[in-house]
């Protein structure tokens, strides 16, 4: 397993111009404001404050970039869905985001973090909506899973799994806590599945001589 508690910060960047150049395979983590994706990031790589987290949602504005040694990077997005976002905050979300995700050519998989208590709202749906077409698999992380009694978390699960799979989309859902940790390790090695994947199918592409 790949070194996860040496992740080391990359980049933020607040305009698509200012992308660090591609490099190793990026996992794309994504989610409604304050659903805990920069809390499930520090929980992955086993910091406190890789990425800063915060109980005021729209903490994370920029794409924050961490590298897991060489062959895998991680993405913080800043988070959608927000109601007192000024619309031109939102334009700009779109811009940085939706300009990332369809243009980056690294982006080897997606993680989709939803509140386990209130998953698929209309911005999750939409999201979705955007993922599919970018034929990358999908991990919906159902975060705060330590909020929810026994009988909730198996028809949470069951309801994610179906809905997942009524889109047409490839991919993994899993119960997620930052604090209890569960699924941690599951998502590692997930994670790692695909950047390998990722790097197998891509490595014997390259031209010698070239570069990417
Ligand atoms: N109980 C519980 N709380 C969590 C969990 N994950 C995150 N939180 C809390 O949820 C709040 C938001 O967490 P963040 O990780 O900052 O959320 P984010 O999705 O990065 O938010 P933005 O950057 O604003 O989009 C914080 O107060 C966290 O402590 C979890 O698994 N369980
Ligand atoms: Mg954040």
């Amino acid at each position: 397993m790949r070194a996860f508690d040496q992740a080391q910060y990359v980049a933020s960047i607040g305009k698509l111009s200012q992308l660090p150049p591609t490099g190793p395979p990026e996992i794309a983590f994504c989610g409604r404001s304050n659903v805990g994706k920069s809390s499930a990031i520090n929980a992955l790589t086993g910091r406190k404050r890789l990425a800063f987290t915060s109980k005021t949602p729209g903490r994370t504005q920029t794409i924050n970039f961490f590298d897991i040694g060489e062959g895998l990077r991680l993405a913080d997005l800043p988070g959608y869905g927000f109601a007192r976002v000024p619309q031109a905050v939102r334009a700009q979300w779109d811009r940085l985001v939706g300009g990332y995700l369809s243009a980056r050519e690294t982006l080897a998989a997606l993680v989709v973090i939803m509140d386990a208590r209130r998953p698929f709202t209309e911005h999750d749906a939409r999201m979705l909506d955007w993922a599919q077409p970018l034929g990358r698999p999908v991990l919906v992380l159902l975060s705060k899973a330590d909020k929810l009694g026994k009988r909730e978390r198996s028809v949470t699960l069951a309801q994610a799994r179906d809905a997942l799979a009524a889109r047409g989309l490839r991919g993994e859902v899993r119960l997620f806590s930052s604090v209890t940790r569960e699924s941690v390790d599951e998502v590692r090695a997930l994670i790692v599945g695909w950047a390998d994947a990722w790097n197998a199918e891509h490595r014997h592409k390259k031209t010698p001589g070239k570069g990417e």
